[in-house]
């Protein structure tokens, strides 16, 4: 296993806009830890953080990719689309959408033992999000520690006006994902983990294993609840979670 090797490839993946091969199938020592030490690697490249991310924490979504565990990884602040900014989809190799719902934390958050309650109790906001997917592994097909190293599929990802968490039971709300007008998902929250804020407990307890903490300001995306819709140039997709409202995400 050569961790600087697998960086420069999903690197130069990117910056070629083509897909690669799954790195397993090159190293054999490709186990979880040495892909979250990939993941690292590209993490202290990446510049400013904009926070965090899950993946594959719902059924939807591991059945989409034939991956049946949760993983995180970390979102560059270079990836934040602001609301109506259009996609340029040129720039990525094979981009998908999902619908999240997303923290803000209204303050630092760290600890092995942290809870789906405090994760409530530190969040100044929850928001509608949609993030787009970017696999560098050719027809998003990977295993486990494939998809750890490559940062979780993470490229770009837009979120909406937070509003307050108070009142909201965030397993209840209804989701729905809309492609071109037409329903391309529909999901609950409590898809992700049973509790969104039950998956935000979970990355903040292995964020602690590594020595790092949430930290105010910043936005975690709980994971997609429906699977993945593909886009590309022309397409508009469109997110709606109850009590959260809707984001809008155009495509060239
Ligand atoms: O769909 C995928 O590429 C799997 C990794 C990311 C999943 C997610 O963000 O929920
Ligand atoms: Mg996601």
């Amino acid at each position: 296993m050569n961790t600087a090797d697998a960086v420069a490839r999903l690197t130069k993946a990117v910056a070629d806009r083509t897909a690669i091969g799954r790195l397993t199938d090159e190293y054999t020592g490709l186990d979880l830890p040495a892909a979250y030490d990939v993941q690292r690697e590209l993490r202290s490249a990446a510049g400013e953080l904009a926070g965090w991310k899950l993946g594959l924490t719902s059924r939807a979504k591991q059945a989409q990719v034939g991956v049946a565990e949760p993983v995180y990884g970390f979102l560059p602040a270079a990836g934040a689309l602001d609301l109506g900014e259009v996609l340029e989809t040129g720039r990525q190799i094979q981009p998908r959408c999902e619908p999240e719902i997303v923290f803000t934390l209204g303050r630092d958050l760290g600890g092995a033992h942290v809870t789906a309650a405090e994760v409530l109790g530190a969040c100044s906001g929850v928001a509608v999000g949609i993030e787009v997917l970017d696999s560098r592994y050719r027809d998003y097909s990977f295993t486990t520690a494939d998809v750890v190293a490559d940062n979780t599929s993470a490229s770009r990802f837009v979120v909406g006006a937070p509003v307050s968490p108070q009142g909201i039971d965030l397993r209840l709300v209804g989701v729905v994902l809309e492609k071109n007008g037409v329903v391309a998902g529909t999901a609950s929250g409590a898809a992700s983990l049973g509790h969104p804020a039950a998956a935000v407990a979970w990355l903040v307890r292995c964020l602690s294993a590594e020595g790092l903490s949430l930290r105010a300001g910043q936005v975690v995306l709980s994971g997609g609840l429906t699977a993945a819709v593909p886009v590309g140039p022309g397409d508009v997709v469109v997110a709606s979670i109850d009590r959260l409202g809707s984001v809008e995400l155009a495509c060239r």
